[in-house]
C-alpha cells in the first residue's frame, strides 16, 4: 500500500521484481542504477549476496517529480529467486505497490517461471491479496540466449489471467527493455495513487 503523506506532499512507492533464480532481477536494478544521473542519486544496496545470488534482497531508492506537487520516491526492492528463500520473499512482498515478474527465456527454465509465479501467487495470497489487486506487468528477460523460447509459448505458460497483463521482451546486461518496464509498472502505480487520491480528497 503507497504511503501517501499529503501534508509533507511525499508519496512512497514499493515496487517489487520477484521471479524465478538466476532470471535477471538484480541486473534490472543494476542498469536503472547506472543509467540514473540525476542529483537525487543514491546507491543500490545490495544485501547479503554470494557472486551472483541475491541471499537477502535488493533495494534502490528512486526519487522523482512524477506526480506535480508531490515527492515520488520509488522504492525498487528484489527478492531472492533461489527456492528456499521463501520466507524472505514473503517479507520483502510486504506492502508492494507493483510487481514486475522477470521470467528467463530460456527453453530448460520455463518451468521455474511457472513454478515462481505460483509461489507468488501463494505469498501473496497470504497477504489477502491476488495478482489481480496489484499493478503486475511481465518482462521476458535474456532474450539474446539460442535457447531463448517462442514468447507465444511464455505466454501460454505465464501469461494465463483473464485480462492479459503487459509484456516486455528484455535483455537486461544491455539494458534492452528495462526503462520499459520500469516506465510501465510506474505508470500503473501512480494511475492508481491518483484514483486514490481523488477518492480521498472527494
Ligand atoms: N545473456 C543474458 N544474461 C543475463 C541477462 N540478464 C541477466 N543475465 C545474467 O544472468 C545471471 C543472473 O542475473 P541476476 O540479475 O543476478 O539474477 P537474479 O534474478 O537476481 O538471481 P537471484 O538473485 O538468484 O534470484 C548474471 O550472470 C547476469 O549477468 C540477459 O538478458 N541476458
Ligand atoms: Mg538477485
Amino acid at each position: 500500500m503507497a504511503q501517501i503523506n499529503t501534508a509533507d506532499k511525499e508519496i512512497s512507492v514499493k515496487i517489487v521484481y520477484y521471479g524465478p533464480a538466476l532470471s535477471g532481477k538484480t541486473t534490472n536494478l543494476l542498469y536503472v542504477h547506472q543509467r540514473i544521473t540525476s542529483k537525487d542519486k543514491t546507491d543500490l544496496i545490495s544485501i547479503a549476496t554470494e557472486g551472483d545470488r541475491t541471499l537477502y534482497f535488493d533495494f534502490l531508492p528512486l526519487v522523482t517529480d512524477i506526480i506535480p506537487g508531490f515527492k515520488t520516491c520509488f522504492q525498487l526492492y528484489t527478492v531472492p529467486g533461489q527456492v528456499h528463500y521463501n520466507a524472505t520473499r514473503k517479507l520483502v512482498l510486504q506492502g508492494v505497490d507493483g510487481i514486475v515478474f522477470v521470467a528467463d527465456s530460456q527453453w530448460p527454465r520455463q518451468n521455474d517461471n511457472v513454478e515462481s509465479l505460483f509461489n507468488l501467487k501463494e505469498n501473496l495470497s497470504e497477504y489477502g491479496l491476488t495478482i489481480r489487486d496489484i499493478p503486475y506487468v511481465l518482462e521476458y528477460n535474456k532474450r539474446d540466449l539460442p535457447d531463448a523460447a517462442m514468447i507465444e509459448y511464455m505466454e501460454y505458460l505465464i501469461n494465463r489471467e483473464e485480462v492479459k497483463v503487459p509484456v516486455f521482451p528484455a535483455v537486461a546486461i544491455t539494458g534492452e527493455g528495462v526503462f520499459d518496464v520500469l516506465n510501465a509498472i510506474s505508470r500503473m502505480v501512480i494511475a492508481k495513487i491518483l484514483k486514490e487520491i481523488n477518492v480521498e480528497q472527494k
